[in-house]
């Protein structure tokens, strides 16, 4: 080896921890001997405390010259209130760094500087009747103002007062100044719910972050200790209710051990203003009542839903109601009876009416097996045509809970048209925090942009008032009284609930959409930001700008032009496999063939989808011309070489916009890394590997979809770039000791249509470098399956570079888009002639699988790895 090159070593790591740890250092530095007291500086941070952190903040900015409040009165006895009185004092001792007394009555404010006094309305007025309102606060609403050297935080009822001693910490924790306070809000909607998809073993439909909180092994949990901490993140975003199992409801759970477990469940929530639903199956008259059917029209059925819902009552007085999933993936419903939704719907509503109880009975209804030779079949079509007559026939308490698109979160949909298609109905908006179809949490995908174009899409349902989605969901269009927000979340026990640090960022932002969704997707991450990670003006700038970019990167290598996420849609929904969507009776179908792609909805020669929706958007979408192109392959079929309005071909997008995403994605992990120091370090670390993760399955994305449709059109990109992949190194062309070459399926998942599996104990490829002596970045490309931890290292020349692990478990257990992965070494000297080795040890029914090494030239970028994590945290 000549001087000059040396090959990743003790030094390489030493120098890598060494610019962490300056940045640590001048983090604290510039801060002016305040380091300790405030601003985004490494710190330990409680994960589980997510954007409630109350770390310290420069109290100058809030307060001035004026006193911080050294005491909380607290008026009422209700214990909302009590809970609000309570995070105000962790948030001032926190925040502010003072330890505040708390009072009950105006002789406890001697000697006081500056309080905050906490009550709904009728309680300020009696307390000073100098603080009475012109207006009345309503439900859930609150004033927050100030009042000499008071801070009042009024609310129009108990849970009106804990909102409010949220908003004042929200302010406090940007720094934002309170000197001309007076703030009136009023949430947008009455039902500001999550659904959790958690099932009674523990495990979460669509979860990924973790088992359970709320269940294991067939009942309640009986540690719950995770709900206070879920009841604070939601109540301080103003969620009011949490469906606490999965849609796909298991009927047992109404059974009378379990409703008692439900009922600590709900003990806990309601401390928070929070009231617990469930969901239920249609069936349970019959699979756990007992009786020969479950006709919601047979008056037995209806006796059995009363005396039911009675006894949940009587265990959880302020029960919030139940959500309803019927004839829809297998679900048992109406439809066996010749019943309509609407019959099931009000069976259950009548039974829950006299307790104030609501049911959210889904719109996701759709017949999964559907003729894929039927050019007039279509999925898109179904809420509509299932719900749109029904419009007029539910109970009041009724309220249909409809996906924000008409297929299935979809990483581009355009509104389901069953928003404008109910005008006597209450409808609520269903949005997925989960990221099912947006990467699993191993992606960084912020998605309140993606909600917020749902939620602000005009359906020009009426022209004398406002017709935006948000404008029908919270009533205001046709004048309902029920309906709102469900987002479905599915937090798990994982430390940072969602997995991935950064998502949290949904949660947070579906909340304050409920609230007010006319909040813009920029205002809203950077108050989540700041109360997460400081008020520091780098990490607002790193953090925002990834987050807000990453739904556009996502959606560019995974799904352009509104085709669909273009996964596995009959598995678990994560790496790249369009082939999936054909052939097949789900209806997720994409038409692709040799001429041309996309899925014909007009009303002129296709589905007729298009014309679900009101005259004015239907123009818009059934015009090629005027369709807008990001939805374009949603509403027509058109050939390969048809012209975007940018004068680009479709295929030609589809090939550049894969690549612009996957190349924007691998700016993310470096983009983190300038804050490094600025974050905690465990949540630096736990992102870091994820951005990582997540540049090197963009590559997998890119390749796979654009091989594939270069397959399909038989049209060649022209850039050159699809199909020629300079510096790669297949492993099945290399020397194999022990490895054998198999076909992965589908071909497009792996380079060159094929991997090397080892069946032996340890085995090895092996390839000689033939390139120029320089510094380059080895990517060795492999598979993680599920199951099995399959170990590797790397050697050049001999000497081993690298170790590690397939133990992230990727959700699958063959070699496919979803498995496939890569660990980079960076800074490798390489000279012409070396040896390049890597060797597998198989665990389990993982082979070792390898697809190929990538040696591109050393970008060095990176002020340090992920590889220069603590052991702990890799
Ligand atoms: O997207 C599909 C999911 C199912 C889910 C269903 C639904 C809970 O793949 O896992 O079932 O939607 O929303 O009911």
């Amino acid at each position: 080896m000549s001087a000059g090159f040396e090959n990743r070593s003790a030094g390489a790591i030493w120098l890598r921890w060494a610019v962490i740890f300056s940045v640590v250092v001048s983090g604290i530095a510039v801060r002016d001997g305040k380091a300790a007291v405030y601003g985004a500086v490494a710190r330990p941070v409680d994960p589980q405390a997510a954007w409630l952190t109350y770390a310290p903040v420069n109290e100058k900015k809030v307060f001035g010259a004026g006193a911080v409040p050294d005491t909380i009165l607290r008026l009422g006895d209700a214990d909302v209130e009590k809970t609000a009185e309570e995070e105000l004092e962790s948030g001032v001792r926190g925040m502010l760094g003072r330890v505040v007394r708390e009072v009950r009555s105006a002789d406890g404010l001697k000697g006081s500087k500056a309080f905050v006094v906490v009550g709904t309305q009728g309680e300020v007025e009696a307390w000073r009747p100098g603080l009475k309102s012109t207006k009345a606060i309503g439900a859930d609403g609150f004033r927050l103002r100030r009042d000499g050297n008071a801070i009042v935080v009024e609310g129009g009822d108990s849970r009106g007062v804990l909102y409010c001693a949220f908003a004042l910490l929200r302010l406090i924790a940007q720094e934002r100044s309170l000197a001309a306070l007076d703030v009136s809000e009023a949430p947008s909607a009455p039902v500001r719910w999550t659904n959790e998809w958690d099932n009674p073993d523990g495990s979460i439909e669509r979860g990924y972050g973790g088992r359970s909180i709320f269940f294991d092994e067939q009942a309640v949990r009986a540690d719950i200790s995770r709900v206070t901490g879920y009841a604070r993140l939601l109540a301080s975003v103003g969620i009011n209710g949490v469906t606490i199992n999965n849609v796909n409801a298991d009927p047992k759970l109404l059974n009378e051990s379990n409703l008692k477990g439900v009922a600590r469940i709900a003990d806990e929530f309601r401390a928070y203003g929070i009231r617990v639903s469930m969901s239920i199956d249609m069936s349970s008259p019959q699979a756990v009542g007992g009786l020969t059917t479950f006709d919601p029209l047979d008056p037995q059925v209806a006796e059995w839903w009363k005396a039911k819902v009675e006894e949940i009552y009587r265990f959880i007085p302020d029960f919030g109601g139940v959500v309803i999933k019927a004839d829809s993936e297998g679900k048992p419903g109406p439809m066996k009876y010749g019943r309509s939704p609407a019959d099931a719907a009000n069976v259950v509503a009548r039974a829950l009416k006299a307790h104030g109880g609501l049911v959210l009975y889904r719109g996701f209804v759709y017949n999964n097996h559907l003729d894929w030779n039927d050019l007039k079949a279509d999925r898109a079509r179904a809420g509509f045509d299932n719900f749109h007559t029904l419009d007029g026939t539910f109970e009041d308490n009724v309220v249909v809970q409809i996906k924000h698109g008409p297929i299935d979160f979809q990483i581009r949909e355009p509104v389901s048209p069953l928003f404008s298609g109910l005008k006597k109905t209450n409808e609520a908006i269903e949005l997925q925090v989960t990221q099912e179809y947006t990467g699993q949490q191993r992606h960084l995908v912020y998605l309140v942009p993606m909600w917020k174009d749902a939620l602000d899409t005009n359906t020009y349902a009426v022209t004398d008032k406002p017709s935006r989605v948000q404008d029908i969901v919270t009533g205001k269009t046709f004048g309902r009284a029920e309906g709102g927000f469900v987002g479905v979340t599915n937090v798990g026990l994982d430390d940072y609930w969602l997995g991935n640090p950064l998502s949290m960022a949904n949660l947070y932002g579906f909340g304050r959409l409920a609230w007010n969704p006319s909040l813009s997707a920029d205002a809203i991450v950077d108050e989540w930001t700041r109360q997460t990670f400081g008020n520091s003006e780098k990490v607002r700038a790193v953090v925002n700008d990834l987050q807000i970019r990453s739904y556009h990167v996502y959606e560019s290598y995974t799904g352009s032009l509104g085709v669909g996420t273009l996964t596995d849609i009959i598995g678990v929904h994560f790496g790249p496999g369009p082939e999936s969507a054909e052939r097949n009776g789900w209806g997720q179908w994409i038409r692709a063939d040799h001429e041309g792609v996309g899925m014909d909805r007009t009303v002129a020669t296709g589905t007729g989808y298009i014309g679900q929706y009101p005259p004015e958007l239907a123009a818009k979408y059934e015009s090629l011309k005027a369709c807008p192109d990001e939805l374009l392959l949603f509403m027509h079929h058109v050939p390969y070489k048809y012209r975007l309005k940018s004068g680009k071909t479709v295929i030609q997008y589809i090939y550049d916009s894969h690549y612009e995403g996957a190349a924007e994605a691998v700016e993310f992990a470096p983009e983190w890394e300038t804050i490094a120091g600025l974050v905690p370090d465990r949540t630096y670390f736990e992102v870091l590997r994820r951005l990582e993760f997540q540049a090197g399955h963009a590559e997998v994305w890119r390749d796979s979809i654009t091989q594939w449709f270069w397959k399909m059109s038989g049209i060649a990109d022209a850039k050159g770039r699809v199909g020629n992949y300079p510096g790669r190194f297949e492993a099945e062309a290399m020397r194999l000791e022990g490895y054998a070459p198999v076909d992965v399926t589908p071909w497009e998942s792996a380079s060159g249509r094929k991997a090397v599996v080892c069946g032996a104990e340890k085995c090895s490829a092996e390839m000689t470098w033939d390139g120029a002596d320089g510094w380059y970045d080895v990517a060795v490309r492999y598979f993680d399956e599920m199951h099995g931890e399959s170990k590797y290292s790397l050697e050049v020349a001999g000497r081993e570079i690298e170790q590690w692990k397939a133990d992230w478990n990727l959700p699958n257990d063959r070699l496919n888009g979803h498995t496939s992965t890569r660990e980079v070494v960076r800074g490798v000297a390489l000279h012409k002639g070396d040896v390049l080795k890597v060797t597998g040890w198989p665990n389990g029914m993982e082979k070792a699988p390898l697809d190929y090494l990538e040696i591109v030239p050393a970008v060095v970028t990176h002020a340090s790895t992920s590889k220069t994590a603590p052991a702990a945290v890799r």
